[in-house]
């Protein structure tokens, strides 16, 4: 053991320092094995330990499969050495021919072992198994190098997965304590990093998912990050200074009130929300007054238009028309159901204005059908379109990237504060602030009628400003006052 620390450590696939994690949490520690396919003897010795421990364990198992992409090497060494028969589990269904998902002969009703190798919420192995127990195998047990201490094993044990580690984070970190390769500083540090952040599991609509109890990366540092999209950038360090993650939907039908609204609620806001085709008296001067109140201000304009034509198409729609929609908003939002050509002709025009655009992953009505494989396909076209989409509409973060915003339409509370669970009658369906940011997960409300029915619009945008704000305090792990 002391000597696969010490390698691990010399290819540096143990790193100490500040790192930005796909959570968004700052890690004092990087694991990252995928550089140990150039060190052949070292990969040779990982799968020998991955195999020896699986004896160990006295694991009885009909085939073996590595969690895509880092492990299948080491599970190919595994099989290949010992003739145990292999399955490969695809990150994405093939689009042509066969569309398998888990390549290799299936024999419904087997055992299969998973390897893997680093554990720290154990997501990978379980949806890795999720996978292979739809093909009908079954999967009790899974194998790792390392395991992170952040509550994977638990999680796994909660979804009949018994997880074997060949080592543990904090073991490898004695170790290169006692040859003196970290500092006794840093190992308290990694150490408390651990403490600070195991994943405790919940059970949420009959899944499992991994509760949030880490602290999170504050919209300050967030605007630092280097994928971050300019216009991101500029909302997040305003959201910052307002303390504002609050978006009105300014959904009014004529433009006086409109422009009224904005002027009152103006420095309570980050965005203001408009549907421009609802305006009975919508005039290009209407828009350049907004404008001038957006700059005072210093909130951003967002066009609700969810485009969903063909790219050629709503670039003209974007573009021209009576609207003239990129000459005065800030964001507008598509629909990803036309394919990523809707983004291509939407960037054509907005790109060079240096404006940003959010992608619907789901929506807040009844039955939508924006949900699932639908949501996983947005979040796609926006990591491949990330210098044009900033983020997405949708009901909960549904990505981990901290480059990206979620902004939550949806949202009201009863006078008094009180949660408002009821929707409208024409299929809304409402969560609180709290709900929203706090558990969801969500960066910013976007609140309509819960503030432009109210007998003081002021008032109540002040009380879902406090509200989203304070819950955003909470989850970054400062304390609320507002
Ligand atoms: P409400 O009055 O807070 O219910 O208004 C919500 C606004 O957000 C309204 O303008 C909708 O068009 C918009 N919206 C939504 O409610 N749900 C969605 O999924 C999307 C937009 Br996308």
């Amino acid at each position: 053991m002391d000597l696969l620390a010490s390698e691990l450590h010399g290819v540096e696939a143990l790193r100490f320092g500040e790192f930005v994690l796909k959570s968004g949490l700052v890690s004092p520690v990087y694991v990252d094995l995928r550089i140990i396919v150039s060190h052949p003897a070292l990969l040779n010795k990982v799968a020998h330990l991955l195999f020896q421990a699986t004896k160990d364990a006295g694991i009885k198992y009909d085939c073996v499969c590595g969690v895509p992409y880092t492990a299948l090497p080491l599970a190919t060494i595994i099989c290949s050495a010992n003739q145990i028969p292999m399955l490969i589990r695809r990150k994405e269904a093939k689009e042509h021919g066969t569309k398998r998902i888990v390549e290799g002969i299936i024999n419904a009703g087997e055992s299969c072992l998973i390897i893997e190798d680093v554990v720290t919420t154990g997501s990978s192995v379980l949806e890795t198994a999720e996978v292979l127990r739809k093909e009908g195998l079954n999967v009790t047990d899974a194998v790792v190098l390392l395991d992170r201490e952040q509550g994977g094993g638990a999680m796994l044990a909660k979804n009949g997965i018994r997880l074997h580690s060949v080592c543990t984070l904090t073991k490898v970190l004695k170790i290169l304590e006692q040859q003196e390769k970290v500092a006794s500083g840093m190992v308290m540090k990694v150490e408390r990093f651990i403490q600070e952040n195991i994943s405790k599991p919940s059970v949420q609509n009959g899944a499992t998912a991994i509760k949030r109890t880490c602290k999170e990366m504050s919209f300050g540092a967030r605007a630092k990050l280097p994928g971050t999209h300019p216009l991101a950038v500029h909302l997040l360090r305003l959201m910052e200074k307002k303390q504002s993650n609050l978006c009105l939907s300014a959904d009014l039908t004529k433009s006086t009130e409109l422009l009224q609204l904005a002027a009152v609620l103006g420095p309570s806001i980050c965005v203001l929300k408009t549907h421009v085709d609802i305006l009975e008296d919508f005039t290009l001067e209407v828009m350049e007054d907004l404008r001038k109140l957006a700059d005072q201000h210093e909130f951003l304009i967002f066009e609700d238009r969810k485009f969903a034509d063909i790219g050629n198409t709503v670039k003209h729609q974007y573009e021209g028309g009576v609207f003239k929609i990129a000459s005065w908003s800030d964001i507008i939002n598509a629909h990803v159901v036309p394919g990523s050509g809707v983004v291509k002709g939407l960037k054509a025009v907005g790109k060079p204005l240096q404006r940003g655009c959010l992608l619907i992953g789901e929506m807040s009505s009844e039955g939508t059908l924006a949900t699932g494989d639908y949501t996983k396909a947005a979040v796609k076209m926006a990591e491949e379109h990330s210098d044009f989409v900033l983020g997405f509409i949708s009901g909960s973060r549904i990505v981990e990237k901290p480059e990206f915003l979620h902004l939550t339409p949806g949202v009201q509370m009863q006078a008094g504060g009180e949660p408002f669970y009821a929707g409208d009658s024409f299929g809304q369906k409402y969560l609180s602030p709290q709900e929203v940011i706090g558990q969801k997960g969500s960066d910013i409300i976007i609140v309509g009628r819960g503030i432009l029915s109210a007998p003081s619009p002021l008032e109540a945008a002040e009380t879902y400003r406090k509200a989203a704000w304070e819950s955003y305090l909470q989850r970054i792990g400062v304390s609320a006052q507002v």
